[in-house]
């Protein structure tokens, strides 16, 4: 491997200073081929209540300015582990979601189609869907890992299948996930009914409360998860609104109660060893953000995808 292009080094231009790619990592035609590329998807159609997640793309990539070489956290310098750039925006139509759902999709293969792997800055959960037809068409059944305060697998709102609170229904629909490695993490909140939990059942996802993190501890959760989807090929989409509107307060459908940043590290650090084929963060709005606290947490959050991508890319 040659070795990667890094970022700006913040010791001769300060961190301030500058355009705001992902970390201040290089854009993607700045390199001669990617591991690891970063990719906004600015759009937020697919809301239902909030909207604003169509900047939530810019906001990341302007919080992960701080964003340091090195992950104590998860023992690795992910950019020197592997060529790792800001992909730019995969820009799509904010007046029809068929069209942008479309676009996404081919947006995705096209940016993975030498091998590289993705981590997503959204956009409304929508986007979750056309990624893992992507994914699913290079790689068969995934695995699933959902961060979120809600479900995702209600049938329509308003009639209409492809919003931000069904992706997860469509993609069991549509066979792209493995029933047998499914689970949401930091469910929480009021539901429609008790038949919310009876369908996202019959599609095979294993459901941890945010109250389970909190009684079981991280640990305990990410050693479940890790044996729930084995070696399986691995998406992991993490909704921001999983954690606590106190540390996430920029996000379309805020719920009390939820997991702090360090709990949702934490799991996702204990992942590393899984073999995952994609990420995102979704629903950062920061419209409703105070002090970039939401989009903080998710450059974070981003970071540690990174880092497990790179924690594999060297494996
Ligand atoms: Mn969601």
């Amino acid at each position: 491997m040659t070795t990667p292009i890094g970022p700006v080094d913040s010791s001769r231009v300060p961190r301030f200073a500058g355009p705001a790619t992902f970390a201040r990592l290089p854009r993607l035609d700045e390199v001669e081929r990617a591991d690891i590329a970063v990719v906004g998807v600015p759009f937020d159609t697919g809301v239902s209540y909030r909207p604003g997640a169509r900047f939530g793309p810019s906001a990341i990539r302007e919080a992960g300015r701080l964003l340091r070489p090195y992950n104590p956290g998860a023992g690795i310098a992910p950019f020197a582990a592997a060529q790792v750039v800001d992909g730019g925006d995969i820009a799509v139509n904010p007046y029809s979601v068929q069209d942008a759902v479309e676009a996404i999709d081919a947006g995705a293969a096209a940016l993975t189609a030498s091998g590289t792997r993705l981590v997503v800055l959204g956009g409304d959960h929508t986007i979750a869907l056309p990624l893992l037809r992507a994914l699913h068409r290079r790689h068969g059944p995934i695995a699933l890992l959902h961060f979120d305060a809600h479900l995702d697998t209600w049938d329509t709102y308003f009639g209409e299948p492809y919003t931000h609170g069904t992706p997860f229904r469509r993609a069991a629909e549509e066979g792209l996930l493995d029933g047998d490695a499914l689970c949401h993490v930091g469910i929480r909140g009021p539901l429609y009914g008790e038949r919310d939990l009876a369908d996202d059942r019959r599609f095979g996802f294993g459901i941890v409360t945010a109250a389970d993190v909190l009684r079981r501890g991280v640990d305990e959760v990410a050693a479940a998860l890790r044996e729930r989807v084995g070696d399986r090929p691995l998406y992991v989409s993490v909704d921001i609104d999983v954690l606590d509107p106190a540390h996430a307060p920029g996000t379309g459908t805020p719920e009390a109660g939820g997991l702090t940043s360090r709990e949702l590290l934490e799991i996702l650090r204990g992942l590393a060893g899984c073999r995952l084929v994609g990420a995102d963060v979704v629903e950062v709005a920061p419209a409703y953000d105070h002090a970039q606290i939401t989009a903080t947490a998710a450059a974070h959050v981003a970071y540690d995808l990174v880092s497990l991508l790179a924690l594999d890319e060297r494996r």
